[in-house]
């Protein structure tokens, strides 16, 4: 056979074109776009007859937490490796990047790092990169980033400027901006005022408001918009380091971040479905239904949502990732969201876990809503991604000979499914899910994972293999030539430092 996999009659879409193309497929690779119907009749082990429907890269996952301890004080990962991965296959997804996480009490990053690909290895369905966690930023930990990134194939790390167990001084922000300049890593940022936080946590306690609703009054947008800030204001310090602000729900931090993008700072932003579709009165609902839809930044407003949507159409936004995050509502097991034990019989929402599963349903229910083109929804759910995470043009693209044949095939106009979403149909551990009951149009028909059919909606559902996922070795992000852009701003002169603060402060002023 020329080819261990054709698909005839698709329209390709990449994060720049839309054209009608066959699609053939050898050693696991994309090997040739070809006029559409050239390769009908071909000589192929396996065909596929689009019938007219999108055929794009596969989704990338940049933002996902499986199988991790319980950082945030409270909860446990309803999902491993296994199940989540299998739940984004069925939603189109053929790559994650997930976190590897480092206590507080841990000094090592590379142990965090070896613990985490065993737990993974051998267990996934799709291919997986991993983020460093970093809650310790010690000299040991520092020390190892460089082997972190030149060997062990990660180029990206998360912080955390809230939560007791993960929470990062501004002392310790810094630390990590300089070690990540000097080895070309993206530093996440969660952006929320911890302290903050808390401190309304506790006047909310005090008061005995303790209804999921009042998550939402405990982060209120400003702590967003004044971490934000916070954030950009010290990558600003080292020399414009490269930062991502992760899930970003709030307009007025989606403003600040413009700004400093449009003075050329390298400041890149994620946004998730979760501020596309949820608001705040989703956490109003009956009895405690409304912990089903608690994550930080919490669901903000209609109006919100409306911007959020514009960042993304106007680039403000690189990435859309799901921040899966997955908890089960009602468990025996502790750490159930409803969080309703023997010690807190009404359950209260602090000790609600902050984070909803969306593996699976980010790019269906992101594409059926039809607010940006087909284009930019590849390059905001999957191209950019690769870029921004180092993994372009083997990910991410539709490039023959070069990229994997990573791809995922939508119904036609004329064979949508108009689905309203239930949890039944979804293929994680997780036993609800916050779109419930929501009219998606469209769902990924086949998902291809390297040349292999791992989704087939309509024959078998999942019929790809636990443990065909490989781990992606990361290199240097290449969106925005970001790094190109570091190195001609120069070497990062410490001494200059106070000097250059003055300027900064001077200028801001003078703004
Ligand atoms: N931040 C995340 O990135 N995920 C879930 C919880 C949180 O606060
Ligand atoms: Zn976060
Ligand atoms: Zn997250
Ligand atoms: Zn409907």
């Amino acid at each position: 056979h020329e080819y261990d996999l054709v698909i005839t009659n698709g329209v390709c879409v990449t994060a720049s074109d839309i054209a009608t193309y066959d699609v053939g497929i050898k050693d696991k690779k994309i090997a040739i776009l070809a006029p559409s119907g050239m390769l009908a009749n071909a000589s192929t082990k396996k065909l596929i007859d689009a019938e007219g429907g999108f055929v794009m890269p596969g989704g990338i996952d940049c933002h996902v937490h499986l199988q991790e301890p319980s950082m945030f004080g409270k909860g446990s990962s309803a999902d491993s490796y296994e199940s989540g991965t299998r739940s984004a296959i069925a939603g189109g997804t053929t790559t994650i990047v997930s976190f590897a996480p480092q206590q507080k009490h841990e000094d090592s990053l590379l142990a965090a790092l070896n613990a985490t690909h065993k737990l993974a290895s051998g267990s996934c369905y799709c291919d997986y990169g991993m983020h460093l966690l970093v809650s310790n930023p010690g000299p040991k930990a520092i020390s190892e980033l460089k082997q972190i990134k030149e060997e062990e194939g990660v180029s990206s790390l998360k912080i955390y400027m809230t939560y007791t167990a993960l929470q990062l001084s501004d002392y310790q922000i810094l630390t990590i901006l300089l070690a990540c300049r000097e080895n070309k890593i993206i530093t996440m940022i969660h952006a929320e005022n911890g302290d903050v936080l808390n401190w309304l946590t506790d006047k909310l306690e005090e008061k005995k408001l303790f209804a999921p609703k009042y998550h939402s009054n405990s982060r209120p947008p400003i702590l967003e918009a004044e971490a934000t800030n916070r954030a950009i204001a010290l990558s600003s310090l080292i020399n414009n380091t490269p930062i991502l602000l992760v899930h970003v729900s709030d307009p007025g931090a989606t403003f600040r971040i413009r700004e400093a993008q449009t003075h050329g700072q390298p400041i890149f932003a994620e946004t998730c479905p979760q501020y596309l579709f949820l608001t705040r009165d989703d956490l109003d609902k009956p009895g405690f239904e409304g912990a089903k839809c608690v994550c930080s930044p919490p669901p903000r407003n209609e109006a919100d949502q409306k911007l959020i949507w514009k960042g993304l159409r106007n680039g403000t936004f690189s990435v859309l990732s799901s921040d899966h995050c997955p908890f089960r509502f009602d468990d025996a097991e502790t750490g159930k969201k409803t969080c309703i034990t023997h010690e807190h019989p009404v359950g209260r929402f602090k000790y609600i876990p902050n984070g909803i599963p969306m593996i699976e349903t980010r790019l269906p229910a992101t594409f059926s809503a039809s607010n940006m083109t087909v284009t930019k929804f590849v390059e905001v759910t999957s191209t950019n991604a690769a870029k921004l995470y180092g993994m372009y043009p083997r990910k991410g693209a539709m490039i023959p000979g070069v990229s994997d044949a990573d791809l995922v095939i939508w119904y036609p106009e004329s064979k949508k499914p108009n689905i309203h979403l239930t949890n039944e149909m979804l293929h994680h551990d997780v036993d609800y899910s916050p779109l419930e009951g929501r009219h998606i149009a469209n769902w990924p028909r086949y998902t291809i994972l390297r040349g292999k059919v791992v989704w087939d909606r309509d024959n078998g559902g999942i019929v790809g293999e636990k443990g065909y996922g490989q781990f992606v070795k990361r290199e240097t992000a290449t969106l925005n030539n970001v790094w190109e852009r570091v190195e001609e701003e120069g070497e990062f002169d410490l001494e200059m430092l106070v000097y250059l603060a003055v300027i900064i402060l001077q200028v801001a002023r003078v703004r």
